[in-house]
């Protein structure tokens, strides 16, 4: 039975959580109850860097008895970031017990908030709806313990696997809703990845259309930042993305000086990356200095070439394809550039996840392995 009511709160903080889906970064998203024979007496989420811990809040939203059960997404900081260490709040809260889904993995807390708690008496539950914690985290968990970003790609494909026409024409594969559901993919990640190609192909805005109330957020959205892989400054700065909202990042191996200038006088920041034998960006290089930058999750909407580069390399960590009931035949192009393959086992495996119908496409989630 407890263990049932250990996972009925803990439910209930990750829904709190989850409010910080498209405000919290770059910290995570964190929900935080407080319970007390049977009934929840309080309830808090972090909703954007810089402001108050979800437990912060919590203890803000009533009268805290003292000997309370408290329900934390996350396990309690116990550094002092832009804020105090929420440890302290609780233990100055007389907590009775806190039970948490995940541990930190930010180095600075890693452990010594539950050793904290522990050594002041409180008892400290872990694991419970770890999985479902990890998930709304992965961004920031692969950041700090690999140093990169999650990253997903997007993908618009025909049913036989095209993305655009022979002649470069990809306007539009998928419908209205499709497209309208990749805005929610934008809102949620902290960068938008593409590449100079993508940029003078289609000529995209690459931010965000959706306003706070579509998003249900108290808050105007936050643009995410525009990423573009541009090896050697082929943009003019005449495109959509330079006069649409949202800040810009450059990556390039160019050091044609009257280029960058061109383009930081536009506003964008030039970033010179390491270059790879073949003359382009290294994405490793590239998603490092993200994760550097605080950038937990990058959707990425780009072409074939970058796409399987991502994939190639092993720096892609989910896909979401967007399948539109229309064949584009043999003569259009592919989504995924991976040269030739000349046996079964190059074959790039993924695990589908979810299928879902939206409008007229189909739109699946797949997970790509690992090493
Ligand atoms: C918590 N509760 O709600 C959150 C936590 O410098 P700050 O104040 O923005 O702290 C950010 C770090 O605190 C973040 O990297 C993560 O380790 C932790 N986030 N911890 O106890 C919360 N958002
Ligand atoms: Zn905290």
């Amino acid at each position: 039975m407890p263990q049932q009511q250990h996972h009925r709160w803990m439910a209930q903080a990750l829904r709190l959580a989850r409010r910080g889906l498209y405000s919290a970064h770059p910290n995570p998203r964190v929900g935080c109850v407080i319970v007390r024979d049977g009934v929840m007496l309080g309830a808090g989420w972090h909703e954007y860097t810089g402001g108050p811990h979800a437990e912060v809040n919590a203890i803000a939203s009533a009268e805290i008895p003292t000997g309370a059960d408290f329900y934390v997404t996350l396990e309690p900081c116990s550094h002092h970031g832009r804020t105090p260490p929420c440890v302290d709040a609780l233990i100055a809260a007389r907590a009775a017990r806190v039970i948490v889904a995940m541990q930190d993995p930010n180095p600075e807390v890693g452990g010594r908030g539950l050793e904290q708690l522990r050594a002041s008496g409180i008892e400290v539950i872990t694991g419970v709806l770890e999985s479902e914690a990890r998930q709304l985290n992965r961004g920031f968990i692969k950041r700090m313990q690999r140093q990169l970003p999650f990253v997903s790609i997007k993908m618009a494909l025909s049913l036989d696997g095209r993305s655009a026409l022979a002649n470069g024409v990809s306007q539009w594969i998928t419908g209205e809703q499709a497209r309208r559901d990749v805005q929610f993919l934008r809102a949620q990640a902290s960068a938008i990845l593409s590449s100079a190609q993508t940029v003078l192909d289609d000529d995209p805005k690459l931010n965000l259309r959706l306003t706070k109330r579509d998003l249900n957020q108290a808050r105007q959205a936050r643009q995410p930042i525009r990423v573009l892989v541009d090896a050697r400054l082929r943009l003019s700065g005449h495109e959509k993305v330079f006069s649409s909202a949202g800040d810009i990042w450059i990556y390039t191996c160019s050091n044609d000086a009257d280029r960058k200038r061109r383009l930081r006088e536009l506003g964008a920041q030039v970033i010179e990356i390491a270059v790879t034998e073949a003359g382009q960006v290294s994405l490793v290089a590239m998603l490092q200095d993200l994760a550097a930058r605080g950038i937990n999750e990058v959707h990425t909407e780009c072409g074939r070439r970058l796409a399987g580069a991502l994939i190639e390399h092993r720096l892609a960590d989910q896909m979401m394809l967007y399948l539109a009931p229309h064949l584009l035949g043999d003569q259009a192009r592919g989504g995924f550039d991976l040269g030739e393959l000349t046996a079964m086992d190059q074959r790039k495996t993924c695990r589908i996840c979810d299928i879902r119908q939206i409008g007229e496409d189909l739109r699946l989630t797949l997970n790509l392995e690992q090493d």
